[in-house]
């Protein structure tokens, strides 16, 4: 069993709901169980402007699925949930991102691993420090230390998920 944690993202169609489903989904894999989910999180859209805020989360999941089998079960759940892609950054009703593999590194046209963004997402980096202090990203360091690099935070806890 390797520990996976998973970005999630939404801010069409009603993101909150969309999140919830997705982590019900995550946790219904087969050979998967969901140890963690963070709060969600507000944020400001990366990318273009003239698109809704998000609704940001991260998960911890533990699972024997390999890499791109999992790959392949976010990508049937993002389809399952209505998902259409419009545009590079643009709005999305559910968006599942491998953040880390375990320790796994890799680089294959379908996936990289550690995501190559990881460390530039307040969107990421905060839920991932409220889940798992400490943790550290391979290359990257401590996630409170990249926290720190950011230049400007615009994310905003919202109230406790209940889900976990
Ligand atoms: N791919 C490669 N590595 C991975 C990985 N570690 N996890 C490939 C998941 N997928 C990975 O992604 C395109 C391809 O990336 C996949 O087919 C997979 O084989 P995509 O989700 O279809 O979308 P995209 O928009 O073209 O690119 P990208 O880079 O995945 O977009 P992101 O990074 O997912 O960004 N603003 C806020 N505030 N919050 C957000 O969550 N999300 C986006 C989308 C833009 N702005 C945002 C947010
Ligand atoms: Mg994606």
């Amino acid at each position: 069993m390797e520990k996976v944690y998973i970005g999630l993202g939404s801010n069409l169609d009603n993101p909150a709901g969309q999140i919830e489903k997705a982590l019900q989904a995550l946790d219904a894999l087969p050979e998967t169980r969901l140890l963690k989910a963070s709060r969600l999180y507000s944020s400001k859209p990366l990318g273009p402007q003239d698109q809704p805020d998000f609704l940001n989360a991260v998960c911890l999941l533990e699972t024997a699925l390999p890499p791109l089998k999992l790959l392949d079960a976010l990508q049937a759940i993002e389809r399952e949930q209505g998902r259409v892609k419009k545009r590079h950054w643009g709005e999305r009703s559910i968006d599942l991102d491998i953040l880390l593999y375990g320790r796994m590194r890799m680089d294959s046209e379908r996936l990289t691993l550690p995501h190559k963004e990881i460390a530039n997402r307040d969107f990421v980096l905060l839920p991932l420090a409220e889940i798992s202090p400490g943790l550290t990203i391979p290359e990257q360091g401590q996630v409170e230390n990249l926290v720190e690099r950011l230049e400007t935070t615009f994310v905003v806890p919202m109230e406790a998920n209940t889900q976990v």
